[in-house]
Order: structure tokens, then C-alpha cells, then sequence
């Protein structure tokens, strides 16, 4: 640390303002960062007294997230795919630390002006919390508290740092090289108690977080029943080792996309899911009631609609869960009801087509996935899948309210956003291997392997085809039902030169996948995957 604090030396004047104006700056800068430091992580501990969703930086994130423009975030998704909360995070950090150093120096010209400029901090964490969806009046708390913990130590500080500056202002009384030297040397223990402060706070406060509110504990105490109607045994060749994605994915690698920058921890002993809107009756479910219902069990590819041809937004698992249909068949959803919203603990809305949910297709009330109860950041304790629908118009994880309604009625979260408001699933195709720009050798077996899904539909062939040449079909893996993705595979023999590959599909009902190339904004992405090969 370059703060000079030795008293001692009498330097020439131009000397002494250069070098004092700089360690003033670090200072400052020093004093703003640890100020902010000790707000976050008394925010943190703050917030383990509230709930987690209440920590500042979580409900600023929350709050970015919503006034971030859906062409950014897309951007976002684009550019860091499922990190994209770390990224998010990252950024918030980096933005705070860079205002922090502004309003340090700021607070040592005038430390009314780095008091109000962490008081617009704290006001906006407030607002942050008073805006998010499903917030509770205790959320302010943690924003407030730190805020004034901050402020405390910005002054604090301050007060130290200029007081040394005020006594190396008087080089000839004799009392004040040592009144200096004091209050510099009690500015750097100060700061470095602060940063143990802000450490200590920060963990400690995360640590107790998770000890008061995970649900992780809760989950692992529950046996799943047994389905009364199990998923199909997987038949033969699902895989066929030829370098596609797995036929199943594991609950580790299943994609992950949700707006939770903190993942809703939920006591299934208190969650409770309520039917309601244009329905007869209204009810009221426990996760109890949910177990007690006959579960069925499916091999189910679930795909978002922000996949980009050829990404890895998609996934298959074996998801158990009650039937939705039938749930909703005994509260008497109205026939005007065309749309089931669906609210999730973190207020996020999804709407879904009521006929297509009850069209018979085997749409869940999902609470298992992969044999184990769902995971927390997958939607614990219970969540909706629908085959054939993308996860924004169906899929909503942490559900705890369904409300039949009309689409005139009522616009869900994405597609306030812009995305279309039904939005079954797009017949398509991914090349897995080889990998783009691979390089082989002339006479060479290329093997290219990939995946290729249209939910409810299921998909009948897969293609590929080498620069100009002839369309070759693939080899098609089995499938338990049409409501998982197929693998694919066919080889080629390589000849010199590089190379263009592409893959379409053709689904059960005989139509060719779509090959005019679009992103996924509004409605899911088209074109055919295509790589680049070269053989030498
Ligand atoms: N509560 C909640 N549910 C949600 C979302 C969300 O942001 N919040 N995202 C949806 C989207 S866009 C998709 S693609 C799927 C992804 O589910 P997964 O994360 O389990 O793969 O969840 C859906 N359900
Ligand atoms: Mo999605």
C-alpha cells in the first residue's frame, strides 16, 4: 500500500504536494472501497436475519436484471450462456468498487458529499427491494443497515485520514508530527479492521444464510413414492457412443436458465400450490397431497427457446411429478380460461396454453428428476414441465400459484419481453461432432454424430450433407417416446480441402426442418446447424 505515513522526513515543497496529493487519493479511494466493503457484507448478515433475496447485492442484481433491455440480456445469454449470473455478479462487484472509489474521494473534499453518495447506494437497495417481485416489507432492512454501516465507516475513516492531514498542515508546532503520525497510524489499523469487519460480515453473513435458509437439508430427508406409472424401460441404442450429447443428462449438467440471481429456498413443508382464477372450485395443494397423487414418470427433453442453433440449451431427464392435467380437471378450469399463469416464489411468470397442457400429452407437476427429489436450482420442491413447449411458456420452477385466465387477460414475464406468447418446440438439429475446424486426414472416416428433437412430434430423419453434395441420411438412435431428443449419426469419407458440413431434420409427421437461419428472439432460432472441416 503506498500510503505514506512517516513523519520524519522533511521533503522540498513541490515534493510534498505531489507525493501527499497522491497518498490523499489512495486514501480516499482506500476509504471508499472498505466503507462499501463493510456495507456489503453487513448487508449479507443483515440479510440472514431477513431472507437471502434481501441482501443488497442480490436484490440490486435482481433489480439490473429487470431494467437491463431484453436485447442486452440476451447479449448476456449469447455471451455467457448458463453464467450468466456470475457474469451479472461480476459486473455489479466491479461497478460498486469503481462508485466506492469515486465516493471515497469525494468524501475527502467533502465528506457530506461521500455520505449522501452511499446514501444513494443504500436508497437504491431499498428501491431495489421494494420493486422485486414477491418482495416482503423486511427486505429494506438489510439495505438500510448497510448503508449505515457504511457510512459510519466512510466518516470514520475520513475523520482519521484528514485529521493526520490537518496536523502535517502545522510542520512547526511540535505537537503535531506526533498527532499525525497517530492518526495516520490509526487510519491503517481502522482500515484493516474494517476489511476484517467486511470479511467476517460478508462470509459469516452467507454462511448463515445457507444454515437458516437452504432447503438442501430438507430435501435430502425426502423419499420419493414410487410412480404408479413408471417411465419405459430405455430401449437398446438410445446411445450410440458415437460422440453426440448423452441420452440422458445428468441433473449436474442439465442446462440451467431462470432470473433467480438467488435460487428460491423452499420448505416443502410449508410450500403449498394454489388452483385458481376462472376455475369451479379453488385448490389448495401441500407437497404432501402431490406425493400422495398417482406420480407418473417420463423421459423428457426440455429445450429454451434462447438456444441458438447448435448451443447446449437443452437437455433430457427423467422427470416424475403428478398429472397437471388431472389437477386442473378437478378444480374445473373454464372453457374461456386459454391461458394457466403460473407464478413461481420468486414472483416469475410463465403463461401456457390450458389446451395444450390438457391435450393429453403428459404435462407434470414435476417433483423428481433423475430418480432424486428436484434440485434446489432446478426447481425444488415442485415445478411444471410440459413436453413440446419451451421452458419460458411452461416449465415454471419453485410454482406456487396457477391461475386460469385468458392471454387478452394477462401477459406473462417473457412476453412483456417481447417473445411470442405460445411457443411450441421447433423441429431441430445439432451436429456434436466432429468439432467445428477440425482437421483430418484425406481418406479418413469422419464420423459426425449430433442430436435432433421436436417434442410431442418426434423426429423421423436426420441428414447431412458435405459442401454441395448430396443430402446422406443418418443412422437414427431408439427413443422411448417422441418426447426426448434422438441421437444421429452417419460418416463420411474425407477428401482434401476444406469443408462444409450441415444437418437437417424431418419429423413424424414428414415436414422438413425450417432452413432459413433467425435468432432465437422472438420465437426460437431456425437454420440448419452448419461446421467447418478440413481435411489434409
Ligand atoms: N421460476 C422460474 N421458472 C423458470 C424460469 C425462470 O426464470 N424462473 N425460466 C424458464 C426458462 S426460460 C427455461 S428454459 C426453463 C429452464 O429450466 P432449467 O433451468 O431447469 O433447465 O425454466 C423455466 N422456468
Ligand atoms: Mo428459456
Amino acid at each position: 500500500m503506498a500510503i505514506e505515513f512517516s513523519a520524519g522526513t522533511q521533503l522540498n515543497a513541490d515534493h510534498v504536494s505531489v507525493e501527499s496529493r497522491r497518498s490523499r487519493a489512495t486514501a480516499g479511494a482506500l476509504a471508499g472501497l472498505l466503507a462499501a466493503a463493510v456495507a456489503v457484507g453487513i448487508g449479507e448478515l443483515a440479510a440472514a436475519f431477513v431472507r437471502p433475496e434481501a441482501s443488497p447485492i442480490i436484490a440490486v442484481g435482481n433489480r439490473v436484471i429487470l431494467l437491463t433491455p431484453e436485447a442486452v440480456r440476451r447479449w448476456a445469454i449469447r455471451q455467457f450462456g448458463t453464467d450468466d449470473k456470475s457474469a451479472l455478479l461480476t459486473g455489479i462487484y466491479i461497478g460498486i468498487a469503481l462508485l466506492a472509489i469515486v465516493i471515497g474521494l469525494l468524501a475527502l473534499r467533502r465528506l457530506a458529499l461521500g455520505l449522501a453518495g452511499l446514501a444513494v447506494f443504500g436508497a437504491f437497495g431499498v428501491y431495489s427491494a421494494l420493486t422485486a417481485h414477491a418482495h416482503q416489507a423486511t427486505d429494506v432492512v438489510p439495505s438500510i443497515v448497510a448503508a449505515a454501516g457504511g457510512m459510519a465507516s466512510l466518516w470514520w475513516l475520513t475523520r482519521h485520514w484528514s485529521e493526520g492531514e490537518a496536523a502535517a498542515g502545522r510542520p512547526t508546532e511540535p505537537a503535531a508530527a506526533s498527532e499525525r503520525v497517530t492518526d495516520r497510524r490509526q487510519f491503517l489499523i481502522g482500515s484493516a479492521s474494517m476489511a476484517g469487519v467486511a470479511a467476517a460480515t460478508g462470509f459469516g453473513g452467507r454462511a448463515l444464510q445457507h444454515e437458516r435458509f437452504d432447503a438442501s437439508a430438507a430435501r435430502a430427508a425426502i423419499a420419493l413414492p414410487a410412480p404408479s406409472s413408471p417411465a419405459p424401460a430405455l430401449p437398446a441404442g438410445v446411445d450410440l457412443g458415437k460422440g453426440a450429447a448423452p441420452f440422458v443428462t445428468s441433473n449436474k449438467d442439465f442446462y440451467r436458465i431462470d432470473t433467480a440471481l438467488s435460487v428460491p429456498q423452499i420448505d416443502p413443508n410449508t410450500w403449498r400450490l394454489r388452483i385458481h382464477g376462472l376455475v369451479d372450485r379453488q385448490i389448495t395443494l401441500s407437497y404432501k397431497d402431490i406425493l400422495a397423487r398417482p406420480l407418473i414418470e417420463r423421459w423428457i427433453t426440455l429445450a429454451c427457446v434462447s438456444n441458438e442453433v447448435g448451443g447446449q440449451l437443452i437437455s433430457n431427464a427423467r422427470f416424475l411429478g403428478a398429472a397437471l392435467a388431472d389437477v386442473l380437471r378437478e378444480a374445473g378450469v373454464h372453457a374461456n380460461a386459454d391461458q394457466l399463469v403460473m407464478t413461481s416464489a420468486d414472483g416469475m411468470t410463465i403463461g401456457a396454453p390450458t389446451a395444450v397442457v390438457m391435450d393429453g400429452r403428459d404435462s407434470l407437476l414435476a417433483v423428481g428428476m433423475n430418480g432424486v427429489p428436484l434440485p434446489v436450482e432446478h426447481g425444488f420442491p415442485v415445478r411444471v414441465v410440459v413436453p413440446g413447449l419451451y421452458g419460458y411458456v411452461s416449465a415454471c420452477k419453485w410454482v406456487v400459484d396457477i391461475r386460469a385466465t385468458t392471454f387478452a387477460d394477462f401477459g406473462a414475464y417473457w412476453v412483456q419481453q417481447g417473445w411470442v406468447q405460445q411457443a411450441p418446440v421447433v423441429l431441430s438439429s445439432r451436429i456434436d461432432r466432429p468439432s467445428s475446424n477440425q482437421v483430418f486426414a484425406v481418406g479418413e472416416t469422419v464420423v459426425f454424430a449430433g442430436v435432433a428433437w421436436e417434442q410431442e412430434v418426434g423426429v423421423d430423419k436426420v441428414e447431412i450433407q458435405i459442401d454441395d453434395g448430396p443430402w446422406v441420411e443418418a443412422r437414427l438412435a431408439s427413443v422411448p417416446s417422441i418426447d426426448t431428443w434422438r441421437q444421429w449419426v452417419a460418416t463420411w469419407t474425407a477428401t482434401a480441402g476444406s469443408h462444409t458440413a450441415r444437418v437437417r431434420a424431418t419429423d413424424a409427421k414428414g415436414r422438413l426442418q425450417i432452413s432459413k437461419a433467425a435468432p432465437p428472439y422472438p420465437g426460437a432460432a431456425t437454420g440448419y446447424n452448419i461446421i467447418q472441416i478440413s481435411a489434409r
